[in-house]
């Protein structure tokens, strides 16, 4: 089994967090944020992958310490649940419509960050409650970092803001499913080896 855990405190944020990447999507949140766990709910429901995460926060402040922070733990927990990533597809990108929007997202299990998103600005959608619609941009591009994954999003149009960001979340985790599946090709690499 694909699984990774680790506890972590700083001054800002305390963080416990489970992944299993074999897991059923099953999910359990205790984070205060409501709408980042609505988004995390797609996260896991789309990939299988099981989490299970307990987050306390400034969020006193707002929320950027605590979403930034779950997004660093869980890129590390996924780079480390992978293991030599050999037998797995690699390679992972998903279309998906939500009503009126239609985003693509593409990844590959590299070992090398890169992110780039294209679409609306989503630090101008204001807020979901507590939850500012910029930090969407700051947890995908964190957890690209500490996956070490190469990750683009392309929202190619929408209106709804809602609908923008669940997209992004469901694409994200219908992504990583394909490229954490399994195959028989060995490392699926010509170099011989995904650090
Ligand atoms: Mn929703």
């Amino acid at each position: 089994m694909r699984i990774a855990q680790t506890e972590r405190k700083t001054n800002e944020t305390y963080i416990k967090l489970k992944i299993n990447l074999d897991g059923s999507g099953n999910y359990k949140f205790d984070t205060e944020i409501p709408f980042f766990e609505h988004m995390l709910s797609h996260i896991s429901k789309h990939s299988g992958i099981d989490i299970d995460l307990f987050l306390r926060g400034d969020i006193e402040i707002d929320c950027h310490h605590s979403v930034e922070d779950t997004a660093i733990v869980f890129g590390k927990l996924f780079y480390e649940a992978l293991g030599d990533k050999k037998n797995i597809f690699r390679y992972g990108s998903f279309t998906l419509p939500m009503d009126e929007t239609l985003t693509t997202v593409a990844i590959d299990l590299s070992g090398r960050f890169f992110f780039k998103y294209l679409g609306p600005d989503l630090s101008k959608m204001g807020r979901f409650g507590i939850y500012d619609s910029e930090l969407t941009y700051e947890f995908l591009q964190k957890f690209a970092m500490h996956a070490r994954i190469n990750l683009h999003v392309i929202v190619h149009y929408g209106k709804n803001r809602h609908h923008i960001h669940e997209s992004i979340f469901k694409a994200l985790g219908k992504s990583i499913r394909i490229a954490i599946q399994s195959d028989h090709l060995g490392m699926p690499s010509t170099k011989g080896i995904l650090e």
